[in-house]
């Protein structure tokens, strides 16, 4: 059975619902930040194990991960409601996983859906707080298309320290006061490659700051890398990224408990100046894709739909706009000949 075709999207305020006929409404679902928030000194949710209904979020990212899909939910208000003092941004963040053929929800919705759940099951997993959406439970969700996707949640990298290396091979983090961003789409600022080869899977990259701090980061969601690579082909050491964006995320097992930032796609990876992220190579060619991401930023999204602005931001203030001219030209003119 499938449950393509079913969908609605497209018409004005279209609400498709894929409802059993043992639909059950709750009438106080609960909301992301209620499932995530917590004050356990391991970060896991209260929720483990329970069958919930979840006001949901907007849906930010999506990875097919093999057979085995996931969607990521943001829900840009409750935090603000939450007004988690340490934390005002965070807690907004899940990722429902969808493993039964046919992905009834995987396949039905798209980056801008709101996205409402029923009779879910949270699952802590690996120090990630999931939504399983498993037929065992009669799940069921309702989408509201359109909704802007929220900005990248502004971290400092010093908020979301990397581990530290214990024994050869083994990473622990010294807290879990990150835990707060969990699953949130984050973005961290002027920072380099400094180390490559790290954690569970060696796939892991660290990115320092100017200030010396260290945050880890990797690329196993990223749908622009070659799948059998390690990392996405813009990551290397010494490498300088204007803005690198992504999923964040945390992973514990026997011998490691650390977070990380998970990169979705090309434009997660920005390099100062590569507009036109044909390569990590910034050059000439990126003249007219500047222009255009200056001008006409809806327009530059179209003709460079893997690229992102946040390349633009040349002088690393989080905006766009005149500013970033004359640090571009300086790049240019320093480029070798
Ligand atoms: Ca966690
Ligand atoms: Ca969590
Ligand atoms: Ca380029
Ligand atoms: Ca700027």
């Amino acid at each position: 059975m499938s449950y393509s075709g079913r969908s609605v999207a497209g018409a004005a305020l279209a609400i498709s619902v894929f409802a059993a006929p043992t639909a059950r409404v709750s009438a106080n679902p609960l909301t992301i930040c209620d499932i995530q928030y917590t004050t356990n000194s391991d970060g896991s949710s209260d929720y483990h194990n329970q069958v919930v209904d979840c006001a949901g979020g907007i849906v930010v990212g999506k990875w097919d991960g093999g057979a085995y899909p996931r969607i990521m939910l943001q829900d840009p208000d409750c935090p603000a409601v939450l007004a988690d003092p340490n934390c005002p941004q965070g807690w907004g963040g899940i990722q429902v996983k969808d493993w039964t053929w046919p992905y009834g929800l995987y396949d039905n919705v798209e980056i801008g859906d709101w996205v409402v759940l029923t009779n879910v099951q949270v699952v802590e997993k690996v120090g990630g707080t999931f939504l399983y959406w498993d037929s065992v439970w009669h799940p069921e969700f309702t989408k509201t298309p359109g909704h802007p996707v929220p900005p990248l949640v502004e971290v400092s990298v010093s908020d979301i320290p990397a581990p530290i290396e214990g024994p050869p091979y083994e990473w622990y983090v010294e807290n879990h006061d990150a835990e707060c961003y969990e699953s949130v789409r984050i973005v961290v600022r002027d920072v380099t490659v400094n180390a490559m080869n790290l954690g569970q899977a060696q796939d892991n990259y660290s990115l320092r700051n100017p200030a010396q701090e260290d945050c880890w980061a990797a690329d196993y969601m990223n749908e622009n890398k070659v799948s059998w690579e390690k990392y996405h082909p813009f990551v290397g050491l010494d490498r300088h990224f204007c803005a690198l964006a992504g999923i964040f995320e945390q992973y514990t097992g026997g011998r490691f408990d650390y977070y990380q930032i998970v990169t979705l796609k090309t434009e997660d990876l920005a390099i100062c100046g590569n507009l036109d992220c044909d390569t990590a190579e910034v050059n000439l060619d990126d003249v007219p894709a500047f222009v255009s991401a200056l001008t006409d930023p809806e327009g530059y999204q179209l003709n460079y739909p893997d690229c992102g602005i946040q390349a633009a931001d040349l002088n690393g203030d989080g905006v766009l706009n005149g500013g970033d001219v004359q640090p571009f030209v300086d790049l240019l003119l320093s480029l070798p000949p």
